[in-house]
């Protein structure tokens, strides 16, 4: 037990009440927030309103589905995994991993599953929480662990509702719908449209995919682990640390330099692989087409090694002209023309902003979460907001979305979370929230650090707000361990 653990369990043998938590979600980073506070000895129970672990891993399903960060990175430091087979691991083998570790960690108990928590009242020192169901409960700490790319961005076509045919978005896969032989249609080129592409084309009768933007794309094959590599990974967790460490180096010392550099050579060295990839279209017309007009990794890098050859495909067509309107048979063009179709997939990508909404969260002094995000959503440092003490986010506004593993991140900020929950263990203060002049002086520089950044470089993407102004992390990854690594307490009000 330590020190921490001790204290909780000492409060709470002196006969004070002990810390209660209620986590949000039960997905990588509310598991991960479980497994931390229940490390503490506090009572925490999971709020999710499905009823699975794994969260964004639980609701895609789509064929193709797969993480495009290196698997032996993208688990917990806590619970490495010797047994991935490829360097990056299929969807489904994630969801299982997620839920293995939920079990083992003892979470499944702690979770409450079909509870969507409709609303949030701060009653000082603590949080009144209520769900759908009608479940009423009080909590001195809640986590908020609700995930990103959660709630689809569908868009409107007019006539959808007359298309003969299934229309559904990636993250609500229809898995009664038949795909082999099929007429089948995407809309959207990211991250998700790559890897549906790259199944799809080679199960469809025709394959259209409809483009309102092309991407860049870097080219990233998947070797498989021998057994012999997996055998040493098992006997040798240091040799497995070694690996993650060389993965994640690659990545920050490449990719998270060069998104924040405009004139990085890291930036130049992407921009000229995707070019080189790119080579692969022989057919000047159609590599024309999906050639971008803005530099590489401006929006999210797509990362793929069969993109480019299955779009060549004899069966398969790049539809650049904007989509006019779903008839019964399928998708009108402007350009007049009719792409029959049996299945249209929405790979439109997601909601970004919503974070913890629609849940109403009712702060200190009546403080709405609406309100205080109407111009966009802002937390100090990605973990905390004025004026709702006790709440903390992982995976907040600002975090460090991007090509790079959201599970190190997550863990970073509930080690820091963690530590200011150390100190209502301890009996320092009984709430704890940032200042408004914290948060303040982190945007303005959050944001004009945003001004070299790649993402502003003429693009438009989920990596920017409604103004344009980037919504990740804008300094160095660097950074944003150091700042995690403890919390500087003259940045919050204590009482
Ligand atoms: P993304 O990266 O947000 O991509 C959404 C795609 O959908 C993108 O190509 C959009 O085109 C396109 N889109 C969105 N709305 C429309 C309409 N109305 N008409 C035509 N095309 C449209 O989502 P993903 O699911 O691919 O990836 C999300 C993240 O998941 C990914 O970055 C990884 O972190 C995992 P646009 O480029 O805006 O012209």
């Amino acid at each position: 037990m330590d020190d921490v653990s001790e204290s909780a369990a000492s409060s709470h043998s002196a006969g004070k009440e002990p810390i209660r938590a209620a986590v949000i979600g039960a997905g990588m980073a509310g598991i991960l927030s479980a497994i931390k506070l229940n490390e503490r000895g506090i009572d925490v129970v999971v709020f999710e309103k499905g009823d699975r672990v794994g969260g964004t891993w639980r609701e895609n399903t789509y064929p193709g589905l797969a993480c495009d960060v290196a698997a032996h990175w993208y688990t917990y430091s806590f619970a490495r995994n010797p047994e991935w087979d490829s360097l990056m691991a299929p969807g489904p083998k994630i969801r299982e991993y997620f839920e293995g570790v939920a079990r083992d960690r003892g979470v499944l108990p702690r979770i409450r599953f079909g509870q969507e928590v409709v609303r949030l009242d701060y009653e000082g020192p603590g949080w009144r929480l209520a769900t759908a169901t009608g479940h009423e409960d009080r909590f001195d700490v809640v986590i908020v662990a609700t995930g990103v790319l959660h709630h689809p961005n569908v868009p409107h076509f007019d006539g959808v509702e007359t298309f003969n045919g299934a229309v559904f978005h990636s993250a609500r896969w229809d898995h009664s719908v038949a795909l082999d032989g099929k007429r089948i249609g995407v809309v959207g080129t990211g991250s998700t449209a790559a890897q549906l592409v790259t199944a799809l084309v080679p199960r469809a009768s025709r394959f259209s995919l409809f483009q309102r933007t092309p991407q860049w794309v870097m080219h990233r094959p998947n070797p498989a682990y021998t057994e012999a590599e997996k055998a040493a990974f098992r006997a040798d967790p240091a040799t497995l640390d070694s690996l993650v460490q060389e993965l994640r180096t690659r990545t920050v010392e490449g990719y998270a330099t060069a998104v924040i550099d405009q004139d990085s050579p890291q930036l130049a060295a992407i921009e000229h692989l995707c070019q080189e990839n790119l080579e692969k279209v022989r057919n000047p017309e159609l590599r024309r087409k999906l050639t971008p007009d803005y530099r590489a990794a401006c929006k999210r890098l797509v990362m793929s090694d069969g993109f480019y050859e299955a779009i060549q495909q004899p069966n398969a067509e790049l539809v650049t002209s904007r989509i006019d309107r779903i008839e019964p048979e399928g998708v009108r063009t402007a350009d007049g023309a009719l792409h029959e179709l049996d299945v249209l997939v929405l790979s439109t990508g997601f909601q970004v902003d919503r974070f913890i909404r629609p849940t109403k969260v009712i702060g200190r002094g009546g403080r709405d979460l609406d309100d205080a995000w109407a111009d966009g959503p802002e937390a100090y440092i990605s973990v905390s907001v004025p004026d709702f003490p006790n709440l903390f986010l992982v995976n907040g506004p600002g975090s460090p979305f991007g090509n790079f593993s959201a599970i190190e991140t997550s863990e970073f900020q509930a080690g820091y979370v963690m530590q200011l929950i150390d100190g209502l263990i301890r009996g320092d203060y009984r709430e704890v929230s940032v200042t408004h002049e914290a948060l303040r002086r982190f945007e303005d520089e959050r944001q004009e650090a945003g001004r070299n950044t790649v993402w502003v470089t003429g693009c438009d993407s989920w990596y920017l707000d409604k103004k344009g102004v980037p919504t990740s992390w804008t300094f160095s990854y660097d950074r944003f361990v150091q700042e995690m690594a403890a919390p500087r307490m003259q940045d919050f009000e204590t009482q």
